[in-house]
């Protein structure tokens, strides 16, 4: 094995510091497989991974990384990179029964996870909502339907019940945005609808799942900080034309106003209706209250930017792709500096920003395992970048507080299934054996250094 060099972030940064959080990310349906096991419910991704031509390859989550029974050696991964903590999903169908009862199979699976966790000294950070959704609240219109909104406080305060004294962090939901629009409005996550009107229903009742559930989890855990995770995405215009300005606008309005606006501001952005005209969500009396309700932390997920330019409708459209610019497997730009604009805009655009993690960045790329390991020299690029530009925001007067890589392991993509491997430890889906790639000994290296200094 050669020996792969720290990550190159200079010492002094405050990336650098002990005190900035680094760590690795996962979340259920993506590594945990044991789909059907322990009185495990159905979710909308089971569903939606069975119906033909909605998942690459056909793939499905029933065995995924099998974390579900290999979650004693995944934590020995973990802490052998050195990383300060851990993020992770809960399942909701594992834990609750159709009537809203525990199921203490799988309520066990997570005490013993979150204690292995703490026993190694790593801080867990908990979502309780990484897309996969009772299929039975599905069946009564899922985020559609208003009582998923109280059904999901009902989850959040048994999981604060249950979990009280073992998780650092809780975020409510992971990038409702995706929950809302690919799986609303274009149909290409679960539950696989194509309807404007529900996306902007599901968006409200996310949200207000979200805000209902704060309180029932002070209530039961007051120690942990409570959030909510949203991704995020940058858009540029193609010209300087104020067509192409006001595309951007638009485009940047519906990927990040659209949900952090309700939630830092009590209110939705006018032009997410004049971009979907006609699907004004029914909002009732107190309902962005509720919503708004301050918060402990904001995690951030970002990827990558788009360039947009105006459609000739009054909307966007992506403009045709610079086919000079980096690229990941995912098609998407490498564009680091996207992450400390935005975070840099979001501090004067919302004036009670909470603290900031970065609660995902990463890439994908078409790893395997050769002689020398698996080399991944992008990615080693791709996250020094990035970490340099959250340095770069730091600097700029943004408290953003850690850091984590998406992911730890290669795991189901979604609709890309197994394809695409945004893993810094290789999985073979074979045999299940997981290796370091040359990405996350750079991590480590990185992170024995910061110990050392
Ligand atoms: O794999 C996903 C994750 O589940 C949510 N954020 C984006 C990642 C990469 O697409």
């Amino acid at each position: 094995m050669p020996s792969i060099p720290p990550l190159n972030i200079p010492a002094n940064s405050a990336i650098a510091q002990r005190e900035f959080l680094i760590g690795v990310a996962t979340a259920s349906f993506q590594i945990e497989g044991a789909s059907k096991e322990d009185g495990r419910l159905p979710s909308i991704w089971d569903t939606y991974c069975n119906e033909p031509g909605r998942v690459l390859h056909g793939d499905t989550g029933e065995v995924a990384c099998d974390h579900y029974h290999r979650w004693e050696s995944d934590v020995d991964l973990i802490a052998n990179l050195g990383v300060d903590a851990y993020r992770l999903s809960v399942a909701w169908p594992r834990v609750m029964d159709e009537k809203g009862r525990p199921n203490a199979k799988g309520l066990d699976f997570y005490k013993r996870l979150l204690d292995r966790l703490q026993e190694k000294g790593l801080q867990s950070y908990v979502t309780l909502y990484h897309w996969d959704l009772p299929q039975h609240l599905q069946d009564k219109g899922g985020w559609a339907n208003r009582e998923t909104a109280y059904r999901f406080a009902d989850y959040a305060e048994l999981m604060a019940r249950e979990l009280s004294g073992k998780v650092t962090a809780w975020a409510t939901l992971n990038e409702p945005w995706c929950s809302a629009y690919l799986g609303y409005g274009i149909g290409r996550h679960a539950p696989g609808i194509t309807d404007l009107r529900q996306t902007t229903q599901a968006l409200h009742h996310l949200l207000l799942g979200h805000g209902l559930a704060l309180p029932a989890l002070q209530a039961h855990d007051p120690q942990s900080m409570k959030g909510i995770v949203c991704n995020i995405g940058a858009a540029t215009p193609a010209t300087d034309s104020p067509q192409d300005r006001d595309a951007a606008h638009l485009s940047l309005t519906q990927q990040n106003q659209w949900v952090l606006d309700p939630l830092l501001l009590g209110s939705y952005p006018q032009d997410i209706f004049r971009l979907w005209p006609g699907t004004e969500p029914l909002v009732l009396e107190g309902d962005m209250k509720t919503i708004s309700t301050p918060l402990d932390f904001l995690g951030i997920n970002y990827y990558f930017r788009t360039v947009v330019q105006a459609d000739g409708h009054g909307r966007y459209t992506e403009a045709p792709h610079d086919m000079t610019v980096e690229r990941t497997q995912m098609g998407w730009e490498v564009y680091p500096q996207g992450l400390r604009d935005l975070l840099i805009d979001f501090r004067s655009r919302y004036p009670t920003l909470p603290p900031i993690y970065i609660t995902e960045n990463g890439m994908a790329s078409d790893d395997s395992v050769g002689d020398n390991g698996v080399a991944d020299p992008q990615r080693i690029r791709f996250l020094e970048r990035h970490l340099m530009a959250v340095n770069e925001a730091m600097m700029a007067g943004v408290d953003v507080r850690g850091y984590f890589i998406w992911s730890l392991m290669d795991n189901f993509e979604w609709a890309y299934g197994y394809e695409r491997r945004f893993g810094i430890t290789h999985v073979d889906y074979t045999t299940q054996v997981r290796t370091p790639k040359h990405s996350a000994q750079a991590v480590q290296a990185f992170l024995q250094q910061r110990k050392q200094a």
